[in-house]
């Protein structure tokens, strides 16, 4: 970003534009699907609606928003890379862009520890995290008593938005195709693609047993992948919290860049907070494509991800929308981007 940022805590330019994703408030609408790479992004976009026509911006770290609308329900894609450091800035980020409710959807790929081909679709109720134990002697194992991978409690998805997820994804499997979509499940979001998902490399990882591990510590734990984890703690923390320090919002100003979002009038205090008080929600649910099978060890091939890609785009489209929410105001329906 070359522009002026002010505010060391919540950095920002003049005109409100965030500093990863770039975004300023009118460019992302509040129901929301993420993805990993700008490429399902795209797919996804393809079935937005031609007009009005999509907004596109990407950040110069790599984030990607597509705003346009499905089938008339103002709707955005957001493509944020890999990890939890990513969901971390996109979530926080997004939310101070948005006013009201969100519901974010997340579409992504993993591996599956349970016996399901490759090119199945999860939708899982709740995710853990699982880390990587760096105060663990990974040089000298025999010195050390604490595990080398810690495994979180679940944190569920919205019940609602999961239980939509999975009833559209069901709708929009195209008649004939045998793709299992399995619900009901808890994935393990870790903190690594190899060592803390059990992969063998020639780093001393101590993570022979780990798969094992994972598996005992849930009979529901069906997937791993890297984000899904934070999303859920991130909405889940959002819900009915009253910002620190701070029971009674500040009063509101207009910002002028657009009529429907305000900013605070005190000094430091982020705009959401002040928005949403205490009674917005973020909603969040998950889909996940199996690409690698840890029980065969199968991986998808190019093909099978494209045709799964098209119709699970579609599924969380319309999870979505027919998710109830209050609109939020887009900048796409005055016709300024
Ligand atoms: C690793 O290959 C990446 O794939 C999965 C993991 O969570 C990680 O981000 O998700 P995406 O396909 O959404 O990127
Ligand atoms: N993404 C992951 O994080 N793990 C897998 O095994 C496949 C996709």
């Amino acid at each position: 970003m070359k522009d002026t940022l002010t505010d060391a805590n919540f950095p920002r330019t003049a005109d409100h534009r965030v500093y990863h994703l770039g975004l300023r408030p009118g460019e992302v609408a509040n129901r929301i699907v993420t993805v990993g790479s700008p490429s399902r992004a795209e797919t996804i976009a393809k079935l937005l609606d031609e007009s009005p026509q999509p907004f596109r911006l990407s950040s110069e770290r790599g984030f990607l928003t597509i705003t346009g609308r499905y089938k008339g329900v103002p709707m955005s894609i957001v493509s944020i890379g890999m990890g939890s450091p990513n969901m971390d800035f996109f979530v926080r980020e997004v939310r101070e862009c948005i006013s009201g409710d969100m519901a974010v959807i997340r579409l992504g790929s993993c591996g599956a520890l349970i016996n399901v081909p490759v090119g199945s679709v999860v939708v899982p109720k709740a995710s853990v995290a699982v880390s990587r134990n760096v105060d663990f002697n990974f040089s000298d194992p025999e010195s050390c008593t604490d595990p080398a991978y810690r495994i979180s409690k679940p944190v569920a998805a919205d019940p609602d938005l999961h239980r939509e997820v999975h009833r559209a994804l069901e709708a929009a499997r195209p008649a004939g195709s045998d793709t299992n979509i399995v619900t009901g499940t808890v994935n393990a979001s870790a903190d690594s693609f190899y060592s803390s998902q059990g992969r063998q490399t020639s780093f001393p990882d101590h993570n022979e047993n780990l798969i094992e591990q994972l598996s005992a510590s849930s009979k529901d734990l069906a997937t791993l992948e890297m984000e899904t984890f934070h999303l859920f703690h991130l909405a889940a923390c959002w819900g009915r919290h009253t910002p620190a320090g701070k029971p009674t919002p500040a009063p509101l100003t207009t910002n002028p860049v657009s009529p429907t979002v305000h900013q605070s009038a005190s000094s430091n205090q982020p705009i959401s907070q002040v928005l949403a008080g205490s009674d917005t929600v973020i909603k969040a649910a998950a889909a996940q494509l199996v690409f690698a099978s840890r029980t065969s060890q199968a991986f998808i091939t190019p093909e099978q991800v494209a045709e799964l890609e098209a119709w699970s785009a579609k599924g969380v489209l319309e999870a979505l929308k027919n998710t109830p929410m209050e609109n939020n105001r887009l900048h796409l329906e005055e016709g300024s981007v």
